[in-house]
């Protein structure tokens, strides 16, 4: 592990050769795919050795890497959690081992001494300002929706559930028909939505599809125009994520809204390790990272043209 000698905070990060090992969750979507870029990018700018190691979306997996890193003695380790349990065993070999673990994008539930700090968004607020979107596009017009939620017991899927139906709370007459995971890909976020759609009657009666990330709407997009109806208009779509992809289909009049994720949560995580281990600062244990709305309004090829480059 680490001695506090050896990683020097130096100007715009560490003086030193540092190692952090980072298990990261997969590449199950586009923003997952942007997020390892910029880690990798945000480690190299700073000088940080990045030992990096795809689950594939597996805990067991997650769990394993994080042994390796700990046997390798690295200085600080990185994890993006799939699920919210199971972490209390490897986290506490982690602590006895002296090497500080902070999370990227999902929360966990397990004891806070457990992890330095949790590097996220607010995923209720996001699932609020989705609902609240919704409910103010359809205003007091019954709205039959349907729900593509992310990976089943990870934190943004039961997060942005919540909040999504806190958003619509005040609109009665909007009502959620049908809610099923499509594991946050666009394959699955396909395959539910062609299941929704048979199981409506040919889906003419469905208002909208709340998808708990931008590749699962992608998904839905892909069936709701196989099954001859217009996503955009006959059914809405509204998401989270903001990434390049969606925007095109904003464009094309496909989507309808998306809230912002910004794919960059290793800097703030790199600049709170580096005070910790310079000096035993230490950081809140929630930094979060902004969330933003998005609609047709809001120029999308303008912004698709300005995301495409950033790692996604
Ligand atoms: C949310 C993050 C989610 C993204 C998905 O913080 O964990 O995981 O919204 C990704 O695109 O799969």
């Amino acid at each position: 592990a680490s001695s506090a000698a050896c990683l020097m905070l130096s100007g715009a990060g560490y003086a030193q050769d540092v190692t952090v090992g980072f298990s990261q969750i997969g590449s199950e979507s586009g923003w997952r795919a942007a997020e390892t870029t910029v880690t990798q990018q945000q480690a190299k700018d700073r000088g940080i050795d990045l030992k990096f190691a795809d689950a594939q979306q597996k805990q067991e997996n997650q769990i394993k890497a994080v042994r390796g890193f700990i046997a390798q003695g690295v200085d600080a380790i990185l994890i993006a959690p799939v699920v919210a349990t199971g972490w209390d065993d490897v986290l506490a070999e982690a602590k006895d081992a002296e090497i500080p673990v902070v999370l990227l994008d999902r929360q966990i539930d397990a004891p806070e001494d457990l992890y330095l700090t949790a590097v996220t968004s607010d995923q209720v607020y996001e699932g609020k300002v989705a609902g609240e979107w919704l409910a103010k596009e359809v205003g007091d017009k019954d709205c039959k929706v349907v729900e593509l939620q992310g990976t089943t017991g990870s934190s943004p899927a039961i997060n942005r559930k919540k909040g999504f139906e806190e958003g619509i709370a005040a609109n009665p007459k909007i009502t959620i028909a049908r809610s099923q995971t499509g594991d946050f890909t666009r394959t699955k976020g396909k395959e539910v939505m062609e299941s929704f759609i048979k199981a409506e009657g040919g889906g003419k009666d469905i208002c909208a599809v709340y998808a708990h990330n931008d590749d699962m709407a992608v998904g839905a997009i892909q069936a709701i125009k196989e099954a001859g109806l217009k996503p955009g208009t006959d059914i809405k779509v509204v998401s989270i994520d903001a990434v390049p992809d969606i925007f095109l289909a904003m464009e094309a009049g496909e989507a309808n809204a998306t809230v912002e994720l910004t794919p960059n949560m290793a800097g703030p995580a790199f600049d709170a390790l580096a005070k910790y281990i310079a000096d035993g600062t230490e950081p809140p244990k929630w930094i979060q990272t902004e969330s933003k709305l998005y609609t047709q309004a809001d120029d999308p090829k303008g912004v698709y043209e300005a995301k495409k480059g950033l790692g996604y």
